[in-house]
């Protein structure tokens, strides 16, 4: 149900059941989250990227699966859902969700869970729960409203329409759109620049920003006053430091 490929420091994870646009059973999302800690945990590994096989992202629940199974959706939920959201934000490495065709319902918000979001030209969102009389769930609730604001956030839940990848630019639902022929090649050429950035640096940013997220001005001072003390006593500083006063490129990948 997930393929998975390492390649120049880059782990992708593709969700494989292509024939459903990826809809998410308990074995997809089981495994992908035991991916992602195999991958947090890997040495090897400096950054993360979740894709899809096939021409779609992941089209939410698999409605196949759902019927005639003994979990409430409370259960379902934190069995196999939440883990996942909560493991792609609390991992020490960057994650990024390359979205290669339309992300429905919990897809949707596995799209948005991401630290970076890239976009096919062809990619599209949809908060597709109220078409199934269902709230937004798996993150979507506490993701959209904080990129789009409350009511756009209402509107496309209400609705829900498909956002296209012009769209999702300017809401700010993707940081980049490449075009569908080079795609792949486009994703991994950025997961590869991104894996040569300071990594520690980059996982106490991703700490900081999380933490933020709910938290005061006051809050967030201190939470960087603190971090900075780790970043500072890491060797990836002096390399920094050192780089600019010899005016040459830092080297932050030490095998
Ligand atoms: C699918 C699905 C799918 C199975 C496409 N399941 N086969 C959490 C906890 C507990 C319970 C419930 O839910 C949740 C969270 C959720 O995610 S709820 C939302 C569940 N997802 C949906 O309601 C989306 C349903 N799918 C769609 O609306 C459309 O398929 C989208 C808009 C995603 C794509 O439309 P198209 O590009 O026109 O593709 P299609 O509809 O032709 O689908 C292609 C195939 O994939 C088709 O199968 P077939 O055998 O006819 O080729 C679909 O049946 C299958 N598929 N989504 N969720």
């Amino acid at each position: 149900v997930i393929l998975v490929e390492t390649r120049a420091g880059v782990r992708t994870l593709s969700l494989n059941r292509p024939d459903k646009l990826n809809a998410a059973n308990d074995a997809l999302l089981l495994t992908l989250t035991e991916e992602l800690k195999a991958a947090d945990a890997d040495p090897a590994v400096r950054v993360v990227v979740i894709t899809g096989s096939g021409r779609g992202f992941c089209a939410g629940q698999d409605l196949g699966d759902v019927s005639g199974r003994d979990m409430t959706f409370t259960e379902h939920l934190n069995h196999t859902y939440n883990p996942l959201i909560r493991t792609i934000r609390g991992l020490s490495k960057p994650v990024i969700t390359a979205v290669n065709g339309v992300a429905a319902g919990a897809g949707a918000s596995l799209a948005l869970s991401g630290d970076i979001r890239l976009w096919a030209r062809s990619a599209s969102l949809i908060e597709v729960f109220s078409n199934i009389a269902l709230v937004p769930d798996s993150g979507s609730t506490w993701f959209l409203p904080r990129l789009v604001g409350y009511h756009r956030a209402f509107e496309l839940m209400a609705l829900a329409e498909r956002v296209g990848a012009e769209e999702g630019l300017r809401l700010g639902l993707c940081e980049r759109v490449y075009p569908d022929e080079s795609f792949r090649q486009d994703v991994q050429a950025y997961a590869e620049r991104l894996a040569a950035r300071p990594a520690n640096a980059l996982r106490l940013t991703k700490q900081a920003l999380n933490a933020a997220l709910t938290s005061t001005l006051d809050q967030a001072l201190e939470k960087e006053a603190e971090l900075q003390q780790l970043a500072g006593d890491h060797w990836e500083h002096a390399e920094g430091v050192a780089a600019f006063k010899a005016r040459r490129a830092p080297e932050f990948v030490r095998e």
